[in-house]
């Protein structure tokens, strides 16, 4: 499957619909503009309202069709899009029609996105932007997607990447002409800083807290407390279903249960989890283990203590920590400790407060860094490559190990700022980031 191919798609949503767009890309646009459409090929860049038929002259559909040709087109080939009726049939028929022709087939998840890669219309990151936007589903999510998709985290790799360069380029001359000693320790102290001040800009990139992944994928919250507290019966309030299930044995949950919400403008991932306990049943036993690490994972725990049976909180409350008293509905006067939130998962009370303690916590969180340059692990683990690299070089320098080493590590870290953004793509990494698209974009 060459990039000769030509290649097609409906790009809107699933049928039916008011209007369906169907995509083309490839050498052979102008040659399906001459059979398929009443038009011709179309002005470059203008809508043209044409019958559109197939080569046997059955009609598809009246519609707009518009014609860009190459190079100024998403992908860079020539393209065409047809805004036909959205139904099953209208789309079938143009589809079939379209792979009828020679040289044209269906398009791949997130062909035309990595034709517009190869092409260098988009690089990786900006790739990913696209993908992610397709995905938002909240706010956050979207201005992050459309950050990253203008470039808002490319700019920053590349001026880290051209930073390596130079620094690179002087190292080199460094090794290039060795007996200039008394030059190498002159020039040599201006480097180390330059690496010392990148170091610190990558480590404050890393040290953001996550929270470009987090708006990206979800922020982590986990119900935590002793067994029959009503942690599971909090989160089927909070979830508005019976998500998990609730009985009046101790011990009932196993098994993390985790809820997606969206609150504060963020997604959450709300996890139930085993109430904590020491046990001699091994299934409960695991569930128990599951459940301390979901609580020390979590960006933030919800401490249930049972009004019924007032203790202290088993696991450690961290400042964000949310500490619910629940089954408050058996209790008056109530007796909830200082700090803690008065709950009944039976009655609903109190319930609207915790959902906005949640949704105050992520939002401020969401909104502690201004512009993370991390969105999703691939970019941290490379990052985190990139600066273990930038650290060898200064520590090769200092140990006066020559600047041959100090040159390899500063390719190194180069190397980690390219494959970040996809100027050196391993073929496995595009697989990966471009497979998760969906077919038409
Ligand atoms: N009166 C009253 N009962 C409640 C309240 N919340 C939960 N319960 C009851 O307490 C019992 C335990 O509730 P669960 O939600 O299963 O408690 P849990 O903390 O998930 O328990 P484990 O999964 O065993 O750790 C059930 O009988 C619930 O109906 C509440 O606010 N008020
Ligand atoms: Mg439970």
């Amino acid at each position: 499957m060459g990039a000769q191919d030509t290649i097609c798609a409906l790009a809107s949503g699933p049928p039916p619909s008011a209007i369906a767009v169907v995509r083309v890309s490839g050498p052979a646009v102008p040659d399906i503009c001459g059979r398929l459409l009443a038009s011709g090929v179309p002005e470059p860049r203008r809508a043209v309202l044409t019958r559109i038929t197939d080569s046997g002259g059955a009609e598809i559909d009246h519609g707009l069709a518009c014609f860009s040709p190459a190079p100024h087109s998403y992908t860079g080939e020539h393209t065409l899009e047809l805004y036909l009726h959205g139904g099953p049939a209208v789309i079938a028929h143009a589809l079939d029609a379209l792979t009828a022709l020679p040289g044209v087939r269906l398009a791949e998840a997130g062909e035309f996105t990595r034709r517009a890669f190869e092409a260098g219309k988009l690089d990786l990151t900006e790739a990913e932007g696209v993908a992610d936007l397709i995905e938002a589903e909240t706010l956050g999510q979207k201005a992050q997607a459309l950050r990253q998709l203008s470039g808002g985290l490319s700019d920053t790799y590349n001026e880290w990447r051209d930073e390596l360069t130079g620094l690179l380029a002087l190292v080199e001359v460094m090794v290039d002409f060795p007996d200039e000693g008394d030059v190498d320790a002159g020039a040599a102290s201006p480097v180390r800083g330059r690496i010392e001040s990148l170091m610190a800009e990558v480590e404050a990139a890393l040290g953001d807290g996550g929270i470009g992944e987090r708006i990206r994928d979800g922020f982590r919250i986990a119900i935590v407390g002793p067994p029959n507290a009503g942690k599971s019966s909090i989160l089927n309030r909070l979830a508005r279903r019976e998500a998990a299930i609730v009985t009046d044995i101790a011990g009932t949950t196993r098994d993390v249960v985790e809820v997606r919400l969206v609150l504060g403008g963020q997604v959450v991932w709300i996890a139930d989890t085993a109430g904590l306990r020491e046990t001699e049943d091994v299934v409960e036993a695991e569930g128990v283990r599951r459940a301390k690490r979901a609580a020390a994972e979590a960006d933030l725990r919800i401490h249930v203590i049972d009004a019924e049976d007032p203790s202290p909180p088993p696991g450690p409350v961290l400042a964000q920590d949310i500490v619910v008293f629940n089954k408050a509905d058996l209790r008056f006067p109530l007796l909830a400790p200082d700090g803690a939130l008065p709950v009944s998962a039976k009655t609903g009370e109190g319930l609207d407060r915790l959902e906005s303690s949640i949704s105050g916590f992520v939002s401020q969180r969401a909104a502690s860094v201004e512009a993370p340059v991390i969105t999703r692990a691939r970019h941290r683990e490379k990052l985190t490559r990139g600066l273990a690299a930038l650290k060898a070089a200064r520590d090769a320098m200092d140990q006066d190990l020559g600047f041959e080493l100090v040159a390899e590590d500063l390719r190194l870290a180069i190397r980690e700022m390219q494959s970040i953004v996809g100027e050196i793509g391993v073929e496995d990494v595009l697989g990966a980031v471009f497979s998760r698209f969906c077919i038409g974009k």
